[in-house]
């Protein structure tokens, strides 16, 4: 309960930031894109990771205003990267609430209008269980979506316990395999069979897909070797706040 007060208040008191953590193309070794992770940064003490907020944020409701800010936030960073030079997508993680609200395109929209991003640079991270719960009325929620223009992919793939027959049935652009296969990738040869395995699924039903996770250079040359077409990860950058990244961006883009 007192948590959940300070959580409302933190919503009021625009104690929430957002960090970004790029996201590599590993054929042209660009980095192509951000993902905006959320954070808590109450006056005077330590930062606050999702893991200790996210959930009760869900219990609460409180999910669909922060939510909203996180949508506007990040679609606002975008826009001021496009305007310095620098044309990155930005993705954002979509809790199943949020998915679940009928208004949710309606609201993309007015953001995009809003703030005059591209919708092409706009991406929704989605979990298998969250596309999973409706699959029917998902499937329309996507295309809805899909018809803004911006694009759709399924984060920590592999951890689900859905068929795989939603992934040709739903429009979908992205896979994002989960990071357990890919931390121990290098000594463990089984999750680098489910590896190779997610990055041929992907392939051969024409989407994309991103390795997260990666922390070192082993792993990126093993994703190399099997085409995996990005990677993110500590290796490649740790989520940054506004500033560290804007220097990171002029550095590596
Ligand atoms: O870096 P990290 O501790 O940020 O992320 C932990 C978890 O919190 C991840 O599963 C991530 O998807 C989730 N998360 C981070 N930011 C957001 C957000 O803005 N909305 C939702 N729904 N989940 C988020
Ligand atoms: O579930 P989601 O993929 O949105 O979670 C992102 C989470 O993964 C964040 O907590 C982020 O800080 C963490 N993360 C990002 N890169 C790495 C990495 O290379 N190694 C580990 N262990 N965690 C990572
Ligand atoms: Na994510
Ligand atoms: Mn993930």
């Amino acid at each position: 309960m007192e948590m959940e007060i300070s959580l409302r208040q933190a919503l009021e008191n625009n104690e929430f930031i957002l960090h970004y953590q790029p996201k590599l193309n590993i054929k042209t070794s660009a980095v192509y894109g951000m993902e905006a992770l959320i954070r808590w940064q109450p006056e005077d003490s330590k930062l606050i990771y999702p893991g200790q907020f996210i959930e009760l944020a869900e219990e609460t409701g409180l999910i669909i205003p922060m939510g909203e800010w996180v949508l506007r936030e990040a679609c606002k960073q975008c826009k001021m990267w496009h305007d310095a030079g620098y044309p990155l997508t930005v993705s954002v993680n979509l809790s199943a609430q949020q998915f679940q609200k009928h208004d949710l395109t309606e609201l993309i929209a007015k953001i995009i209008v809003e703030t005059g991003l591209n919708p092409d640079a706009l991406e929704l991270e989605l979990t298998e269980s969250t596309v999973m719960k409706e699959p029917k009325q998902a499937a329309y929620m996507l295309q809805q979506l899909k018809e803004l223009g911006v694009s759709i992919s399924i984060d920590d793939f592999g951890t689900g316990f859905s068929s795989l027959s939603y992934l040709n049935q739903f429009p979908i652009d992205t896979l994002k395999i989960d990071r357990s296969f890919i931390n121990d990738a290098h000594e463990n040869e089984a999750n680098q069979a489910i590896a190779a395995a997610i990055i041929s699924l992907a392939h051969g039903l024409g989407l994309g897909v991103v390795a997260e996770g990666v922390e070192n250079e082993e792993q990126l040359r093993f994703l190399k070797l099997k085409q995996c077409d990005a990677a993110q990860g500590y290796f490649v950058g740790k989520p940054m706040g506004e500033e560290l990244i804007l220097d990171y961006i002029k550095k590596n883009t």
